[in-house]
């Protein structure tokens, strides 16, 4: 197995911790989102992936973009430890908080569109950084009522162990303190991290533990 990565991408990360829970080896393929324009708009990693995104997993003949899509397809190829436990419902509850931090607050944020705001909107960079607090924020304050509020939140996001859902909210912690979003105004998503990093494949799949990290 083979994953295309960039240590700070968070859907990679998301990728690398559904692989360390399960304990799965794979190859580390990096490709670097900025140096030289960007590795992931080259011609040639656009043939393993159309939008020029990382992740792309390899699985002997089978490529998958879309870190979700590859983390449910480790899911059903080794179910053990699960990420996705318990019944449909609280099933489809993981996928929600998975999908809030995937769907409503991630795709606003990323480079590509952060270059097309500075680049093509020509907007300064303060407008920019406030832009990118502005989803976080709005994002993180939905979640923390959220996890804040459910009897099914343990030392993590579904119970005291990990799911899909501590796989997308952890690297999005990450990036938003990298733009220093101050997340312990969101004390419930503040102690998850502090709890997940404890664990050791969250810490294996820390952007500073990869063997691009800067
Ligand atoms: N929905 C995609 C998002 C992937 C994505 O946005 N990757 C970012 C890094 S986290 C990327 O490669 N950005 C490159 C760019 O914007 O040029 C997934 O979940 O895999």
């Amino acid at each position: 197995m083979k994953l295309y990565s960039y240590f700070r991408s968070s859907a990679s990360y998301r990728v690398r911790i559904a692989l360390n829970v399960k304990n799965l080896p794979y190859d580390y393929v990096p490709v670097h989102l900025v140096r030289d324009g960007g590795e992931q708009l080259k011609p040639d990693y656009r043939k393993v992936n159309l939008d020029g995104i990382v992740p792309t997993f390899v699985d002997g003949n089978e490529v998958m973009p879309q870190s979700l899509a590859i983390i449910e397809y480790l899911e059903e190829t080794h179910p053990e430890p699960p990420l996705l436990p318990g019944t449909p419902a609280e099933r489809a509850y993981i996928r929600s908080v998975a999908l809030q931090v995937a769907c409503e607050i991630h795709p606003l944020n990323n480079l590509r569109v952060l270059k097309y705001l500075k680049h093509t909107l020509c907007v300064d960079d303060d407008a920019k950084d406030a832009w990118y607090k502005h989803w976080i924020e709005a994002g993180f304050a939905t979640l923390e009522t959220h996890l804040a509020g459910d009897p099914r939140t343990g030392k993590l996001c579904f119970g005291d162990t990990p799911t899909l859902a501590d796989a997308c909210l952890i690297p999005q912690v990450f990036n938003a303190q990298r733009f220093k979003v101050d997340t312990a105004k969101f004390p419930t998503i503040q102690r998850i991290y502090d709890r997940a990093m404890q664990l050791d494949a969250f810490a294996r799949a820390a952007p500073g533990a990869q063997p691009d990290a800067e």
